[in-house]
This record gives structure tokens, C-alpha cells and sequence, in this order.
């Protein structure tokens, strides 16, 4: 047999497709252009082939024997409106398997503001458990050995009062805090380009970040101090190329931060983690998880650290939530397994797999078990954890990890172009990269280039609404806010007062610690309001300017006839109107993924409205205002943390209230149908659920302008 060439290949190939097999390169979001094979010539250049797990540059895994030594940890992020319900539900998890905790926080808990502040009224046990004092923590963590079970807490601007809160939970459970184990996210650079949980402006915002990871480093040396992540830029549209950079971008300036407190990189280093999102793209995600150990081993490797723990990445990853559909929802069961065991071929540390009904709501306990399981059959049944690494070696994921590294590295060279991430932040660079892309990836779907099955292909003529969980945030809201005046009235309010005055002056002196003084006014029983608020006499609130990209969506349907018609309608009705139609998109309350919004507005914008980009966390009064002081003829509401159902019959309210009955208020997001009807009853004209092609919601809302859809 003589031995054959890719020359030879390609003229098979050439042959069986009667046209050049160039054809078949895949373009991916990333720019990469992927073949339809690789072979040994493709390794030629690739220096890290011969690496070892355990050993740097950690490609291959930062544990020697991975997870034929001990598999993955199993660590599903949840959080039910109050701390008994999450509690029952964390011990019922543990029970069936489930091997770490992690916390997820409702909205109003993220921001810093008690459960009866004014502002949250529609976001209080929404998207996760109310947290107001160190009492609630205690049920929370109630028969959970913390000296036993790590616990993760996903938590970035209220980060102060809730460690601290955690830190004297463990104390009154008999768990010193050098016992404690897990993971705090601490990730604010994030929150500014995607996310918006934050509070306080960038720099006040880095103190609190070099604060914990010094206090930690300190007193509790089995806590990971940070949770770098990239998983919410994915969410936002992020490529995995622009994932990867800037989170690694994001951990050098939070190496940089603790340094600049004077700590030794070694002291702290081996205690930085990471988290990713792991999409539908197979092969592509695990080599991700890849250059990510090698691209960070890199970075490190610039502040000379001593310990091998400093130059390795361990992460975190969670299956994608936006490839998840509201359409034939059990496809996301499916979806979801795909992630999961790519995140494992990738090597990762501890991994949360979405519940099917993710996309519509909080997931229910018969969602949250099948999610789990998937896990545990691939744990338990695949035989996946009995080999290291297994798919090194493989001319198209060697490949794949290398030019996923590179293109990463150029970008990551481009934000330190800039004076690094806290400036690249400033000067707005990844948060309208994201934005193009994501604008970039929805012009994509809508035209069908990309397929979603169930939703732009293979869509079911009926599809029958699946049980989903439904909150009553007003009786949770009642029973939290009892909490609190009860708390109140039992704390000695002279203790009370000293220590939030000592947190107040160690925020507005820049000396001493944050985390530490916190400590102290959180065991005086000080709320995560109070202490929220001690700091924010000194730092000030951030406020972010909305800005929409332009000319991405448009561009993609550049001598489209479908936009063609569309625009030929909206000439018709601003000849009518007399002025463009103009579209409000508003987001309310607590509830800072923007994605949808964004997307929205730019593609709005493109196809011709005149659109006014709300800014994040008004409340049904404020947007009412800005609606009318804006003559829009539609305001589109944003929904993605179920507050829809309180917030939105309050904004059709204060509209009529002030005269503007007549603004057509239309919403979209994460809806479950179960609600639509409540929404029209209550002023909504139209619900756009996930999954909505832009061009039809155009449309949709083009025919209530013309009043032929006005109920
Ligand atoms: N052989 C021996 N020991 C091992 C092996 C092995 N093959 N693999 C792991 N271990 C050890 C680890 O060293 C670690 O012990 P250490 O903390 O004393 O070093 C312990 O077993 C736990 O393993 P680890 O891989 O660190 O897994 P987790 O404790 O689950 O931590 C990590 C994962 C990503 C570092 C953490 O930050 C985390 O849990 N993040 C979760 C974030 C999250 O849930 N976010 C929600 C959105």
C-alpha cells in the first residue's frame, strides 16, 4: 500500500463532492477556519504536545491523575426565593449526590439592598434565595457541615456583606474560618462589561477585590478567593476567543491588585479560580479549557512565582444558558449532555449542567434531578474519568488549542495595549466587541445560518407548556422583611453603630481591610443593606451610560428582501406618524442582563426605528417618566429575572397614571407562556418569548402601531 498525501485526499475529496473541498472550511464566530480534516502536518508548529497533566504548562490538566484520582466535583448553582426553601433543597441534592453547594443570590441581594428597600420590590426571591442578615445565612447553611461541604457563592457587588455574613455563619456553626472551604466569585471587572451586578465605581470596586484575596490569603487558606469569569461573556454573545482573552486578561489584573497590596504572588496565586461557559460547539469548547491552562501558566509566569499551585488555572464550567430554547424544551436535556461532557473532555474542576426549563424559568426539583444525573451517569457510566486528557493528540483538538491560544494572546495583548483590563474596561473595548458579536450571532439565527432544532428548524406546530416553578415574590418579600425588623429589634445598636462606623472610615480612609471591619458589623447583626450602605457613603453608586452598537444586525441583511418590505412598511408609518416610530427598550428593576435588550435595540436601530436605550435598573416610575419625556410611540420591557409579572402591570399603571396610556408596551425575554395572558390583561400588547426572530417582532410591532393588533 503506497502511503497517501493530503494532495491525494483532496483529490478524493474533490472527486466525491464534484466541487473543491474548500468548500467545506467552516468560518467559526472566532475566525477560525476550520477544515474538514487535519492530519499530522497540522502539529508541525505546535510546541506543546509533549506536556504532561500535573506538570507545566498544566495543558493537559492541573492534577497528574485528573479525575482517575478523583473526578470532577458535581456542584449545581441554586437558590429558591428563602433561605429554608434553598435549604431544604441544597440538603435533598447533597443527599442524591450532589457533591458541592453553590449559592445563588435573588437580585435585590446582588445590589446591596434589604428585602424592603423601595427599589426591589419586584426583584426580592427572585432568581435566587434573599439574603438580608447573618440570620438568614444560618438557615440557609443549617444542618450543612461547612467544615465538610465547600460552598460556592455567587456574588460580586454586595461580595463584602455576604462573605462576611458567611464567615460569622461558620463561626456560630462551630467552623473556624480557616476551615472554611470554597469559592467566592468576586469577579467585578466582569460585571462592567456584561453582567451588571455591580455597585460601586471600577476602582473602589478593585479595592474590594484586593481586600478579599488578601483577607483570605490570610485567614482562610482553603477558600479560592476569586472566581474569574468568563461564563457571562459567552452569555452576552461573547466569541470563546474573546471569553477566553478577557477573562485571562480580567485574572492579571486581579494578580496585579493584590500585588500592588503588597502580598506575595505565591501567598495567593494557587487560590484564584476560574469559571467558562461551555457551549454547543464540541471540540472547540474543550480545546478552550486547554489553552486556557497554557495561556494562563504564560501569564503567571511574568511574576516569577515559586510554587507550581501559582501557575495553574482551575476552573469552574456551566453548561450554556443561552443555547438553551424555550421551543420543544426536553432538546435541552440533550443539549446540555453534549456540554457537559465537553467541559469534562476539557478538564474541568467542579461543573453545573442546566436544567431543561432553564430557559423559561427557575428549575423545578424533577428539572434539577435530571440535570444532576447527567452528571452522575457521565461520572458514574461512561467511563470518561478513567483516562487523563483522552483527547490529546488529535491533530483537530491539538490544533484547535493552539490557534484558539494564539488569537486569545493577540486580543490579550491588545487590552494590555490599553494600560490592561480596568482601562480597556473604561474605554468600553470588550463590552462592544460582545455586543457586535452577539448582535452578529442573532442576525445569524434569524437567517437560519446557524440552526437551532425546535426553533429555526424542525419547529413543532403545538407545542404544550412544560410545569414550570412559579414564586410568590410578595409573601416571600412579607416574610423577609419580618425577618429583618425582628433581627433589628434583638441587635445591640451601640455595637451596631461602632462597627459600621469603623467600616465606614476603613472604606473612606483606603486603610485597613473591608472584609475584615465588615466581619465585625455583620456579627453585630449589621444587614447587607447597611453594610452595602456604610460603603457606599464612601465609593458612590456606578451608573453605566447605555450605548448601543450600530449597523451589525443591518449589515447582515444587507439587499435582503424580507428587511426590504420591513423598511418600505416603516416608511409608510413615519410618513404617517409624521416622525419614525420610536421604541423605548427598558429594563426594570434589579435585573442587569442585557443582552436581549441590546441586541434589540441595535436591530431595531438598524432596521430603521428610532430607538432610546433605557438605562439599567429603573424602576416602573422612572421608566414610565423617560417613556414620556421621550414621546416613544412603543416602550419594549427586557425581562430576564421574573420580575415581569410585578413590575410590568406597575409600569402599564404609572403610564396611564401620567397620560400615556396610549404607549404600546410590549416585553420579551425569559416569559413562561403560562403568563402571557396575565401580561395582556394587565396592558401588554405582545410577549416575545426566547427564540423570537427579530424581523418578526419588527413586524409584530409594526402591525400594533397600525392599530391592527391593539387590544
Ligand atoms: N488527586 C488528588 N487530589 C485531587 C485530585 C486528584 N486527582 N483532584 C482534585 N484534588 C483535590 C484538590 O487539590 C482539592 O484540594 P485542595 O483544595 O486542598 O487543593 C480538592 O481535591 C477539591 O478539588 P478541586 O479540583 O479543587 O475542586 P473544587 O473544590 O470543587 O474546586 C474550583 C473547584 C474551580 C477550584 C472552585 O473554585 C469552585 O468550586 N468553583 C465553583 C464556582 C461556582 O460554583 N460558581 C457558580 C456559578
Amino acid at each position: 500500500m503506497t502511503e497517501k498525501t493530503i494532495k491525494d485526499w483532496e483529490a478524493l475529496a474533490e472527486k466525491e463532492l464534484k466541487a473543491s473541498p474548500e468548500n467545506l472550511v467552516w468560518h467559526t464566530p472566532e475566525g477560525i477556519a476550520v477544515k474538514p480534516l487535519y492530519a499530522r502536518d497540522d502539529l508541525a508548529e505546535i510546541d506543546h504536545l509533549d506536556s504532561l497533566p500535573g506538570f507545566e504548562p498544566f495543558l493537559r490538566g492541573p492534577r497528574a491523575t485528573m479525575y482517575a484520582g478523583r473526578p470532577w466535583t458535581i456542584r449545581q448553582y441554586a437558590g429558591f426565593s428563602t433561605a429554608e426553601e434553598s435549604n431544604a433543597f441544597y440538603r435533598k441534592a447533597l443527599a442524591g449526590g450532589q457533591q458541592g453547594a453553590s449559592v445563588a443570590f435573588d437580585l435585590a441581594t446582588h445590589r446591596g439592598y434589604d428585602s424592603d428597600h423601595p427599589r426591589v420590590i419586584g426583584d426580592v426571591g427572585k432568581a435566587g434565595v434573599a439574603i438580608d442578615s447573618v440570620e438568614d445565612m444560618k438557615i440557609l447553611f443549617d444542618g450543612i457541615p461547612l467544615e465538610k461541604i465547600s460552598v460556592s457563592m455567587t456574588m460580586n457587588g454586595a461580595v463584602i456583606p455576604i462573605l462576611a455574613s458567611f464567615i460569622v455563619t461558620g463561626e456560630e456553626q462551630g467552623v473556624s474560618r480557616e476551615k472554611l472551604s470554597g469559592t467566592i466569585q468576586n469577579d467585578i471587572l466582569k460585571e462592567f462589561m456584561v453582567r451588571n451586578t455591580y455597585i460601586y465605581p471600577p476602582e473602589p470596586s478593585m479595592r474590594i477585590v484586593a481586600d478579599i484575596i488578601e483577607y483570605t490569603a490570610r485567614e482562610m487558606p482553603k477558600f479560592n478567593s476569586i472566581s474569574i469569569s468568563g461564563y457571562h461573556m459567552q452569555e452576552a454573545g461573547a466569541t470563546l476567543v474573546e471569553e477566553l482573552a478577557f477573562t485571562l486578561a480580567d485574572g492579571r489584573e486581579y494578580v496585579r491588585a493584590a500585588l500592588a497590596k503588597g502580598l506575595n504572588v505565591d501567598d495567593f496565586a494557587g487560590r484564584l479560580s476560574f469559571f467558562f461557559a461551555i457551549g454547543m460547539n464540541f471540540f472547540m469548547e474543550a480545546a478552550k479549557l486547554r489553552a486556557a491552562r497554557l495561556l494562563w501558566t504564560r501569564i503567571m509566569k511574568e511574576f516569577n512565582p515559586q510554587k507550581p499551585s501559582s501557575l495553574m488555572l482551575r476552573t469552574h464550567c456551566q453548561t450554556s444558558g443561552v443555547s438553551l430554547a424555550e421551543q420543544d424544551p426536553y432538546n435541552n436535556i440533550i443539549r446540555t449532555a453534549f456540554e457537559a461532557m465537553s467541559a469534562v473532555l476539557g478538564g474541568t474542576q467542579s461543573l453545573h449542567t442546566n436544567s431543561f426549563d432553564e430557559a423559561i424559568a427557575l428549575p423545578t426539583e424533577f428539572s434539577a434531578r435530571i440535570a444532576r444525573n447527567t452528571q452522575l451517569i457521565l461520572q458514574h457510566e461512561t467511563g470518561v474519568t478513567r483516562v487523563v486528557d483522552p483527547l490529546a493528540g488529535s491533530y483537530y483538538i491539538e490544533s484547535l488549542t493552539n490557534e484558539l491560544a494564539e488569537k486569545a494572546w493577540t486580543l490579550i495583548e491588545e487590552v494590555e495595549a490599553l494600560g490592561g483590563m480596568t482601562k480597556a474596561v473604561n474605554a468600553g473595548l470588550p463590552k462592544r466587541l460582545i455586543e457586535e458579536a452577539a448582535t452578529r450571532r442573532q442576525a445569524a439565527v434569524d437567517r437560519g445560518e446557524e440552526v437551532i432544532v425546535g426553533v429555526n428548524k424542525y419547529r413543532l406546530e403545538n407545542e404544550h407548556p412544560i410545569d414550570i416553578l412559579q414564586i410568590d415574590n410578595a409573601a416571600v418579600r412579607a416574610a423577609q422583611i419580618k425577618r429583618i425588623e425582628e433581627t433589628k429589634r434583638r441587635r445591640d445598636t451601640q455595637k451596631l453603630k461602632e462597627t459600621l462606623g469603623a467600616l465606614a472610615e476603613v472604606a473612606r480612609s483606603g486603610k485597613g481591610n473591608l472584609l475584615a471591619a465588615a466581619v465585625e458589623a455583620a456579627r453585630a447583626r449589621a444587614t447587607v443593606g447597611e453594610i452595602s450602605e456604610a460603603m457606599r457613603q464612601a465609593f458612590g453608586d456606578y451608573t453605566a451610560i447605555p450605548e448601543v452598537v450600530t449597523d451589525v444586525y443591518g449589515k447582515a441583511y444587507d439587499g435582503d428582501p424580507e428587511l426590504g418590505v420591513l423598511a418600505g412598511r416603516l416608511g409608510e408609518v413615519t410618513e404617517r406618524l409624521g416622525h419614525k416610530p420610536k421604541i423605548m427598550v427598558a429594563k426594570l428593576g434589579q435585573d442587569g442582563h442585557d443582552r436581549g435588550a441590546k441586541v434589540i435595540a441595535s436591530a431595531f436601530g438598524d432596521i430603521g426605528f428610532d430607538v432610546v436605550a433605557g438605562p439599567l435598573f429603573q424602576t416602573p416610575e422612572e421608566a414610565a417618566d423617560l417613556a414620556l419625556a421621550e414621546e416613544v410611540t412603543v416602550l419594549g420591557v427586557s425581562s430576564l429575572a421574573a420580575g415581569h409579572k410585578t413590575l410590568l402591570p406597575q409600569l402599564t399603571r404609572e403610564l396611564r397614571k401620567r397620560g400615556g396610556g396610549d404607549i404600546i408596551v410590549v416585553c420579551g425575554g425569559v416569559i413562561p407562556r403560562q403568563d402571557y395572558e396575565y401580561l395582556m390583561e394587565n396592558g401588554v400588547s405582545a410577549v416575545f418569548g426566547p427564540g423570537t426572530h427579530v424581523l418578526d417582532a419588527a413586524r409584530a410591532v409594526l402591525d400594533l402601531i397600525e392599530g391592527k393588533r391593539r387590544n
